[in-house]
């Protein structure tokens, strides 16, 4: 199974990535855990240059293009191999995040966003977990955890395009979305919904 998690920052998705995976060892389930931007080697130059606030990329177009080039390298060394061997991917933004933050955080134009995703070949994951979050709640926790980076230093309106955008394309691939309203929601709470789901898929596979 291929399975990604999304949300705006500080949404919970690294932890709840991180409770996903104890539970696929319990399971003996054999998986690889993965993230975008930095999958792979040349992903983690890209994702100094895309997340640093001292990068020099001025041109929002040079970030669409970075964050789809670290795709493309992501899918063919890491992911595309995974489902191969027959192991579950697990992977900390994906395609969704390039929607929400390119085409609502950035508006660039919206076909051209689904031109790009389209061009990078991507495998659409089986199941996709989106935390849904006020962007207050988020950036609050983002902040009281470390430095903001060049995404999370920008305005809250910025975050409110960047949810909307997540909900809109939540609703159009709804065969393989699974919203999951998460502020104020413990984060075992969180995880029953996210095991709840998983086994559904499962059963109907
Ligand atoms: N980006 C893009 O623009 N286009 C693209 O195509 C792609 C990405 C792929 C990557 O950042 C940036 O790249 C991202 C979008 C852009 N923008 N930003 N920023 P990232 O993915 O590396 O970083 P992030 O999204 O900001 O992740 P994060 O800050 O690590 O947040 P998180 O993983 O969703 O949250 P967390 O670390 O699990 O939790 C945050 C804190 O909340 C932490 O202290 C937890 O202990 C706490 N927490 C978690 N769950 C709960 C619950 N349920 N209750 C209370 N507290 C909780």
């Amino acid at each position: 199974m291929f399975i990604t998690f999304e949300g705006i920052e500080g949404s919970g998705k690294s932890t709840q990535r991180k409770r996903l995976l104890q539970w696929l060892d319990q399971q003996n389930i054999s998986y690889i855990s993965t993230r975008e931007p930095g999958g792979t080697g040349v992903g983690h130059v890209l994702r100094d240059l895309l997340l640093s606030n001292t990068s020099s990329i001025v041109s929002n177009r040079t970030e669409l293009f970075l964050f789809a080039a670290d795709r493309c390298e992501h899918l063919a060394q890491v992911i595309r191999p995974a489902l191969a061997r027959g192991d579950w991917v697990i992977c900390d933004r994906y395609v969704d995040s390039t929607y929400a933050y390119q085409c609502g955080g950035r508006e660039h134009n919206e076909q051209d966003i689904l031109d790009i995703i389209r061009l990078t070949n991507a495998i659409e994951p089986d199941l996709t977990f989106l935390l849904d979050m006020s962007p207050e709640e988020g950036l609050r926790r983002a902040k009281a955890r470390a430095d903001l980076d060049r995404f999370e230093n920008e305005q809250l309106s910025f975050h409110q395009r960047v949810r909307e955008a997540y909900l809109k394309t939540a609703t159009k691939h709804h065969h393989r979305f699974s919203i999951i309203p998460s502020d104020g929601q413990s984060v075992d709470a969180i995880f029953d919904m996210i095991v709840t789901k998983i086994n559904e898929r499962r059963q109907m596979a």
